[in-house]
Formats: structure tokens, sequence, C-alpha cells
């Protein structure tokens, strides 16, 4: 079962071959999530090194009930990229009336299952999946009366770039009463890199899982034992970047298209950016809201932010 929202993806097929006919080869991020990817960026969040996931959860552990003060009474949550709905119980522990919940995601089949292991586990929850890209995805106007809060953590929000993500905040603004944003912050390049270039090769699995997905979806040939996975750190952008670096020259082909590899020669797969506390409330300033609160863990790594229209 699915609600208003659904949007078809028709749009793969285009973004990927435009990103790849591009100069320098890119592809939309949001992409990774097919239904294996979306497990493989579970496990990643279990992985030692990658602390996100882990500070996150500990700072809605601790604030839970300042956030549920400021969020309200019979509240409708709207989570953004909610993936495996695991955040959201920390919240609902705390709300007051267990209030409707709309998680919205763009991995389909992986969002259906999770939606009814939460009503299972919470039968009380009104539970209302939304198949969408939440970039562009738009919700239903506010109603008179109803309080609406976001909730987007995992430093989503990085993936955009920043005038994207403010462009993101400022149009979700109008269908919000509040917006609970988690961001990762600047800090060492080794911490941020050893996050993105695990041990144990989940993260490489994850990237190199976009080219598996294209071909089994648009019969591609894609070899990926032949590109390496490449994730570095940018401390003048201050984010990471992750690469599919083809190790030899090499042809693939795409609906029917011959799309040419260099060795050597990059497909840029996702973007992450880091922010400082200061910075991200200048851009949610920006974007319209008051930054209304900060909640930073004490060795800085993480920081969630209540935001008001
Ligand atoms: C889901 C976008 C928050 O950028 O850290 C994890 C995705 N990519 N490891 C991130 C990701 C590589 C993750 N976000």
């Amino acid at each position: 079962m699915t609600y208003p929202l659904r949007k078809s993806d028709s749009g793969f097929a285009a973004d990927i071959l435009d990103g790849l006919m591009g100069v320098p080869k890119t592809l939309p991020a949001k992409y990774f999530y097919d239904a294996r990817g979306s497990l493989l960026f579970e496990e990643i969040c279990d992985l030692p090194e990658y602390y996100p996931t882990r500070v996150e959860t500990a700072l809605l552990k601790r604030h839970a009930r300042e956030i549920a003060a400021r969020a309200g009474e019979g509240v409708t949550l709207v989570e953004f990229g909610a993936g495996a709905l695991k955040k959201v119980e920390l919240l609902l522990a705390a709300l007051p009336v267990p209030a409707a919940y709309m998680p919205i995601d763009i991995s389909g089949e992986f969002l259906e299952s999770q939606a009814a292991a939460l009503r299972a586990r919470r039968p009380g929850l009104v539970v209302r999946p939304v198949v969408a890209d939440f970039a562009v995805a738009d919700l239903p106007p506010l109603r008179a009366g109803e309080r609406r809060i976001g909730f987007f953590p995992g430093s989503t929000i990085g993936n955009f770039d920043p005038d994207e993500a403010c462009a993101f905040l400022r149009r979700a603004r109008n269908t919000l009463s509040a917006m609970l944003v988690g961001v990762d912050l600047v800090k060492a390049p080794h911490i941020v890199h050893a996050a993105y270039n695990d041990a144990a090769g989940i993260t490489a699995a994850f990237n190199k899982n976009v080219l598996l997905r294209i071909n089994r979806e648009l019969g591609a040939d894609f070899d990926p034992a032949s590109f390496d996975h490449y994730a570095f750190y940018d401390p003048r952008l201050r984010r990471i970047e992750m690469h599919l670096v083809s190790k030899t020259d090499q042809r693939v082909e795409v609906l029917s298209r011959g799309i040419d590899f260099m060795e050597g020669e990059p497909i840029h797969t996702e973007s992450s950016y880091k922010y400082t506390v200061g910075d991200f409330q200048d851009l949610a300033l920006a974007a319209g809201y008051l930054p209304a609160a900060a909640f930073v863990d004490g060795d800085r790594q993480f920081s969630l932010h209540w935001l008001e229209p």
C-alpha cells in the first residue's frame, strides 16, 4: 500500500545516461538505494568506522524529551529519506501522543517492508509510507490546526550541495511547523576518511552496487571489479567525495550506447558535506528558518538542529 505522492522512477534511465555522458562523469547518489543498496547502507551504519549513526542515535536518546517538548502534541511526523525507520522510534518513545508518521523514501520495496515491521512493533501508530524522492516530492499543504514536524536525520542533507540544501529547506518550510535536521560536523580529516573507507569493504560494495543496479535495470554490462572505490575528504570544500575509478580503458554498453572510460577516469557518485554548527545555522537562516536549538555531542562529531519556519 502506498500513499498519494508516489513518483514514477521513469527518470532513472535519463538521469543515468545524462550522468555517464557528461564531462566529468557523475551519477546521482539517490540511485544507491535499491533494495540491496538500502541493506548495504544499514550495514554501513553498524560499521566501527561509521560514527554518524552511533553519535546521532546517542544525541536523539539524550535529547528526546526536549525535542518532544518542542514538537508538541498530536503532531504528524514526516521523515525525509527514512531508510530502516529506526531513528524515529527514539522520538516516538518520547512524544506525548503517538502521532501519524509519514516516512518518505525512494527505496520502495525496502520502505514497505520496514513500514510493516514498524506497524508490528507499534500497533497504535498510523504509518503512511510515501515512496518518492524527497527532494522533489510535494507534501500536502498544512491544514488549519495541523502541526507537522519534519525529521531529516543522518546528515543526508549533506548529499546536497549547500545551495541545493538551502533550496530544499526553503521549499519544505511552507509545509512544516518545525524541522529537526541531523548534520555531520567538520572534523579531523582522518576520522571522516575512515568512515567512508571501512576495512570490511562495505562502503566499496555500496558504491559499486549502483553499477549492478544499472546492469539489471538498464541492461548494461558494467564489470564492478574493473572499478575502484575511491573516497576522499576535501578539507577546503568540507566534503567527502566518492568515486568509482575505472581500472582500465574500457567501453561499457548502457541502453545500447557505448560509454568509454579511460584508465583512471572517475565517476563521481556522491558528495557528503560536513558543516560547522555556525555554518549550518547560517544556511538555515538563509532558507528562512530560525535555528532555535542545536544539540552537539561532547566530541563535537555530529549535530541535531531544531529549525522553526
Ligand atoms: C546516507 C547520505 C548520510 O553521506 O554519510 C555512507 C551515505 N555514503 N557511506 C553519508 C553514505 C557512504 C550517507 N548518507
